[in-house]
């Protein structure tokens, strides 16, 4: 390689497809930047630079020149394929790198992945930063939300490169250091996770407002676009009113007509519940939203029961008001959503051992993700007040939140079973909520089966110890030691 490009790059980007290309783009826009850029096949790399001289990238062929191209400690950020293509890049880095370099993933890895890699790469010497990087490829480009894990020592380096093309919300740069090894990627999933539930939640408004209201789906971007302005404003509802106001151009039909309901997914959602079942936290709202996009993609079993189905109930009367109870029961279900995520987050950083801030997670996500809103500041500023507090729903302004719009969350989710719109997300949040308000819960009686038929015993609520009735005996009851309750 020319001497001249030895070690002038502050940073580089290996991976120079969508992504990777555009945020090299970024990063080559922010001033103090110098960014070298690597591709396996070369052609990518000069269309990249053939398109964007400005840019004034250090483009190398091969991967020694570009590693040569990095000033030390060398950065590089990987944005390949997940799975076998990064493991194949991270091993050429490494075996490249010296003690004290970055080498950073800003694909979308499993943490469980991130955490084993790290733990392989830490005895080099060299820092391995799994980073969750949100936004798609504009996002990439003009500014992403950015969770980036592995050690504080490293985000010295990384953090003000980072920072430098992050989103900005409210002045404040969209990246902060969620926590050592895996932690980047973990939050980066449960965003994710959170970003089905929001979407099926504003899907389930939609086919309320459309099936019971009776809006066409032009009126029903109307609506939405006002909720934008409201206590409802972000990104997604923004999106959905322009995707409801689509013509297609072929027929002359709302383009949400012709688009075929099976809804697909890459995998983070089932991520998400996967591991939110193993730490034992209940993600119903999130869950329902896999599962829905799940049940709309087996059209056998659809067009088996709509054969079977003699009728449909008949749709429910309503009035003027119903789509102010559908923004209710919206907003109160995506606080339980979004509570059931930030349960999730508590329950991994105390699993792994990550030192995590709740507001500051809440407050890189109000700019550049897909679920960007100022509802975000409503949970920084709740965890802000009190950091312990025992779900989101217990801070004072959820509470009162939730309590204004309790009657019209129930009258929504009730006119949706009488009228036979399927409402998971809104039905699930909401018996969520009734469980944890519930003085008593048939938690009891599901006890007393698992000892009746497995003596999986019981605790009694007037008294201390682990019981268990001699079901197929006398049923008299004993005390026992040691067992599990
Ligand atoms: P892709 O996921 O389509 O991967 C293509 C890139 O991987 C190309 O640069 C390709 O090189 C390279 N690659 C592969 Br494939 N196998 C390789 C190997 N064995 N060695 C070296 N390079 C290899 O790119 P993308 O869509 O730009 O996504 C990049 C990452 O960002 C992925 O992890 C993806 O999941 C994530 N992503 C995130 C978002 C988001 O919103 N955050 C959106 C989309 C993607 P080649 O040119 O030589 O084939």
């Amino acid at each position: 390689m020319p001497e001249s490009t030895v070690g002038k790059a502050n940073i580089g980007v290996v991976g120079l497809a969508v992504m990777g290309s555009n945020l090299a783009r970024n990063l080559a826009s922010r001033e103090g930047n110098t960014v070298a850029v690597y591709n396996r096949t070369f052609a990518r790399t000069e269309t990249l630079t053939g398109e964007h001289p400005e840019a004034g990238f250090v483009a190398s062929e091969a991967i020694d020149d570009f590693v040569a191209s990095l000033q030390k400690p060398r950065t590089a950020i990987i944005m390949v394929q997940a799975g076998a293509g990064t493991d194949a890049v991270i091993d050429e880095l490494v075996e490249r790198f010296e003690p004290g370099d970055i080498i950073v993933d800003g694909g979308n890895a499993n943490f469980h992945d991130t955490i084993a890699r790290e733990k392989r790469i830490s005895p080099t010497g060299i820092h391995f930063v799994g980073a969750g990087i949100s936004g798609g490829e504009e996002g990439a480009l003009k500014g992403p939300s950015i969770m980036p894990g592995g050690s504080e020592e490293s985000y010295k380096t990384l953090g003000p490169i980072l920072a430098s093309i992050a989103a900005i919300a409210e002045g404040e740069p969209c990246v902060t250091h969620i926590g050592t090894d895996g932690a980047g990627h973990f939050v980066k999933m449960i965003h994710n996770g959170i970003e089905y539930a929001d979407m099926q939640l504003i899907a389930e408004a939609y086919d309320l407002l459309r099936t019971v209201g009776g809006l066409e789906p032009a009126a029903i971007a109307d609506v939405f676009s006002e909720w934008n302005k409201g206590y409802l404003e972000s990104y997604l509802i923004e999106i959905t009113a322009e995707v409801l106001r689509q013509v297609d151009a072929k027929t002359g039909k709302p383009f949400v007509d012709i688009v075929l309901d099976e809804a697909g997914s890459k995998g983070t959602g089932v991520w998400t519940v996967q591991n939110a079942l193993d730490l034992g936290i209940p993600v119903g709202g999130i869950a329902e939203a896999v599962f829905a996009r799940a049940v709309s993609s087996k059209p056998t079993q659809r067009a088996a029961v709509q054969s079977v189905v003699k009728s449909r109930p008949e749709i429910q009367k309503v009035d003027a008001s119903f789509a102010d109870d559908v923004s209710k029961a919206l907003y109160a279900s995506k606080v339980v959503a979004y509570a059931q995520g930030f349960d999730a987050i508590i329950a991994g950083a105390e699993k792994y051992g990550w030192n995590i801030n709740k507001d500051k997670i809440a407050k890189i996500w109000r700019g550049g993700c897909i679920i960007r809103a100022q509802f975000l500041n409503r949970i920084a500023d709740a965890y802000d007040e009190n950091p312990d507090i025992a779900t989101l729903l217990e801070a004072p302004y959820f509470a009162d939140a939730v309590a204004e719009g309790e009657a019209a969350w129930r009258r929504v989710v009730a006119t949706a079973a009488l009228s036979g719109v399927p409402v998971p997300g809104f039905g699930s949040a909401l018996s969520y909520y009734d469980s944890l308000a519930s003085k008593r819960l048939p938690a009891a009686l599901v006890q007393g089966q698992r000892d009746f038929f497995g003596a999986h015993t019981y605790k009694r609520v007037d008294e201390d110890g682990v019981f268990h009735t001699l079901w197929s005996g006398d049923r008299s009851e004993i005390q026992t030691t040691g067992s599990s309750h």
